[in-house]
């Protein structure tokens, strides 16, 4: 017999509600549940997909055991069982911590783990318990959003949400909706609410390098914009905004504190000033600072196509003012706060706001940690550290190798380390340089709540899911994983209790809102529909500074507003190809990769695309094979003429490059190319007041190959 179970998809932000069906203990199919009282029926076909993951015959079923030298690939895996796998890691992670000490070992925490809440929960606890390093996919993913709230809200979980619902004017920098559902904005079909904006007499304006998929008639309107210029694009819009009178004295002298300090950083960017740089005309800089002044209410996101540029925070931060000054923020229609099921601004508040110093001293100079997070475009540099290396490393549902910057020198790395140990599904790239390749859960095979969201939800809700089906073979959760490496180290574990509770922390959570997890079973989709908070509770609640003010100019961001004078005054306007980032709906980061209906004839590549103005400037034709370069690295890419992309730029697919995914069968047949051998890597390539790595905007040289 066939039963309909309801969870909830865990591939990204939205958390859509699914219905399994489950026969004899298997699932037979995945599809999106009209019946969940948010997501609607909406699901997108990676999540239906995934059923093809769940039953992928190149998942790990077993705990492997490497037999070969970690220089000689493929990896030579023998099966293990767990006890033994458990217990020599742990005397070894002993045993290397004993001898060079806590800093030694390392954890890498990559993307699916933020849509595990056991996961999220314990996984860097289990670092911190050890006082060793932690890098996650953070750092190559919103870091700076991270770091800027911290110091203009006083809470690092303070994100203020576009208001899709009743806004006028939307500006959406860096970020496709259409193909990647929005990130830091939780909402299953933006799409639809986008509509809504247009059929309202709304407008919505991406800008963005390229004519992106969400662009149309029905959906918003095309603003090209040179990679990683966005910063002087918006100190000028300021700065027009500014001198029209256009600042809300009113709402600054209520809710805001140093101004002068935003003026002051605006002051020299006018529209004609940053028209080269930004290649924006000055007068459409001032049409657009004067739609968003004549909107009644208007609203504005960025996402990682600016998080990725250099300068991620001060971007981040001018998002927030333009919204502030103008009286958008904490106001219907504008940016508004998105209370979660428990108040999240609350956990995320600066333990001591005033003078507030994240710096760290040491031999390479000043560094600082975002949520316990180093730069992952250091990964390589601490291994190779003379003075105090790690020495093993765990990665849990990451895949380094292929999506952070600097291929190369990762791949010289994994062998000097004495011991690697990955977590995962499968058999990834990274993985193939293990000593002991763990199988975790998948999402069909573990309970969970959505806490991703939490916070930037367009409507906040909890789900809660049982596991759909008990884990195949002997995969476990990483929580268990990690609980029994401590228990076999003597080190307290959730496993020390007759009954582990891993959802300990979750249950405190709920508690909070007055649920548990059984109230939300019963409930229809197993879901709770929490309040929209009124939007000016975004000042009194959300803000977590003692005097409750937005700060319009940190302190903290001193040193790099005279990098920000730098970077402008070195910038030329210049025919320098950049290379900026081109998600499809036909991957996930690295992670689709295998599942064969993905990969179509027209997606069995990751071409560079160029636009056509570029490619005849180059003399390069569509199809050729070209040379690809800078600095950090080259590759050997197929050109694809692509008149979405404004000259200039030049875009690519991150996440492929499985030549040496030798557990990944499908994979191996469309392996594609790892573009991150072209990003920077090592000191310098990460700003540093957020450990974001530099990943978009990056120049590269094109040429014909020989
Ligand atoms: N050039 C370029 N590089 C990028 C980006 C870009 O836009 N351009 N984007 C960046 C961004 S935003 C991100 S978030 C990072 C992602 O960086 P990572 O998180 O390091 O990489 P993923 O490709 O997401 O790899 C996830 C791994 O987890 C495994 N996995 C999937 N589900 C589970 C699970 O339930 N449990 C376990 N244990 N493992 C699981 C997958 O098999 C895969 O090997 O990549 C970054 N890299
Ligand atoms: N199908 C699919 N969906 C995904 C993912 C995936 O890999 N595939 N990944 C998930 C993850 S981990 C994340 S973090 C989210 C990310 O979600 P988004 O942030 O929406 O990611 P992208 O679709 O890469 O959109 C980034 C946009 O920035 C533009 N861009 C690049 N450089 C610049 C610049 O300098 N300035 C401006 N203004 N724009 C620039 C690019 O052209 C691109 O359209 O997506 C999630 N959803
Ligand atoms: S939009 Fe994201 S959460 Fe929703 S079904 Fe697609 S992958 Fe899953
Ligand atoms: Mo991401």
């Amino acid at each position: 017999m066939t039963q309909s179970v309801p969870t909830f998809c865990r591939i990204c932000e939205p958390s859509c509600g699914l219905l399994a069906d489950v026969e004899n203990g298997a699932v037979t199919r995945l599809r999106p549940n009209k019946a969940h009282p948010v997501t609607k029926g909406f699901a997108c076909h990676k999540g239906i997909n995934f059923l093809d993951v769940h039953n992928d015959p190149d998942r790990l079923g077993f705990p492997l055991k490497r037999q070969n030298s970690r220089a000689e690939l493929p990896a030579s895996f023998a099966q293990t069982d767990w006890d033994s796998a458990i217990g020599e890691i742990a005397s070894k992670l002993t045993a290397i911590r004993g001898r060079y000490g806590d800093k030694s070992i390392a954890g890498y925490m990559g993307n699916p783990m933020a849509f595990n809440s056991t996961g999220q929960l314990e996984i860097p606890g289990f670092f911190k318990g050890l006082n060793g390093r932690f890098f996650s996919a953070l750092t190559q993913d919103c870091a700076n959003k991270l770091a800027a709230s911290e110091v203009i809200y006083g809470s690092g979980n303070l994100h203020p949400v576009p208001d899709l619902d009743n806004t006028d004017y939307f500006l959406c920098l860096g970020e496709n909706p259409r193909v990647s559902h929005m990130s830091f904005y939780s909402v299953a079909d933006p799409i639809s609410l986008l509509r809504g904006v247009i059929s309202r007499g709304g407008r919505v304006i991406y800008v963005n390098p390229r004519k992106i998929e969400s662009v149309s008639p029905a959906t918003g309107e095309w603003q090209p914009i040179r990679p990683d210029s966005d910063l002087y694009f918006l100190a000028a819009l300021l700065n027009t905004i500014d001198a029209a009178g256009g600042f809300d004295e009113q709402v600054i002298a209520r809710h805001g504190k140093n101004i002068e300090g935003l003026r002051r950083f605006i002051q020299p960017y006018t529209a004609e000033a940053v028209a080269e740089l930004t290649a924006i005309p000055a007068a459409q800089i001032r049409q657009i600072a004067q739609d968003w002044m004549a909107a009644p209410r208007a609203s504005v996101h960025m996402s990682t196509g600016v998080n990725m540029g250099r300068q991620g925070s001060l971007c981040y931060w001018l998002v927030q003012m333009l919204s502030f000054v103008t009286g958008n923020l904490g106001r219907e229609g504008g940016n508004i706060y998105s209370r979660g099921f428990y108040p999240s601004t609350q956990f995320g508040a600066l333990r001591n706001s005033e003078g507030f110093n994240p710096w760290q001293q040491s031999a390479q100079g000043e560094f600082r940690e975002v949520a316990g997070n180093l730069p992952g475009n250091l990964l390589a540099d601490y291994i190779h550290d003379e003075q105090q290396p790690i020495r093993a490393l765990i990665v849990v549902g990451g895949n380094p190798l292929l999506s952070v910057g600097g291929e190369v020198r990762l791949r010289e790395a994994f062998p000097k380390l004495e011991l690697l140990v990955v977590i995962d599904i499968y058999r990834s790239a990274t993985a193939e340089y293990a000593d002991y390749l763990l199988p975790a859960t998948d999402w069909l095979e573990r309970e969970d709540i959505n806490m991703t969201g939490v916070g930037m939800q367009s409507q906040p809700f909890v789900h809660y899911t049982e596991a759909v089906v008990a884990a195949r073979d002997q995969r476990k959760p990483e929580w268990w994983i990690l609980a029994a490496i401590n228990q076999a180290m003597g080190l307290p574990s959730l496993l020390d209790a007759d009954e582990p509770q891993p959802l300990r922390k979750i249950d405190g959570l709920l508690a909070m809102a007055g649920l548990t997890r059984q109230t939300l079973l019963e409930k229809s989709a197993q879901t709770q529909v929490c309040d929209v908070p009124a939007p000016e509770l975004l000042f009194s609640e959300g803000l977590q500074f003692a005097d409750q003010r937005v700060d319009c100019a940190p302190a903290l961001f001193e040193p790099a507003f005279d990098e920000a004078r730098k970077i402008f005054e070195e910038s030329t306007a210049d025919t320098q190809l950049r290379l900026i980032n081109l998600r499809t709906p036909y991957m996930h980061n690295s992670w689709f990769q295998n599942v064969q209906k993905l990969k179509r004839p027209a997606h069995q590549r990751n071409p560079l695309h160029i636009s056509p103005a570029d490619a005849e400037r180059l003399n390069l034709s569509d199809e050729q094979t070209v040379k690809v370069s800078n600095q950090w690295g080259e590759i050997t890419a197929e050109i694809k003429l692509d008149d979405s992309l404004h000259t200039g730029a030049v875009a690519m697919t991150h996440g492929w490059g499985n030549q040496r995914s030798f557990g990944l069968s499908v994979a191996q047949q469309y392996p594609g190319v790892n573009v991150n051998q072209l990003l920077p890597t090592g000191p310098g390539s990460y700003e540093k007041l957020s450990n974001q790595a530099f990943m978009s905007g990056v120049p590269v040289q094109v040429e014909a190959l020989a």
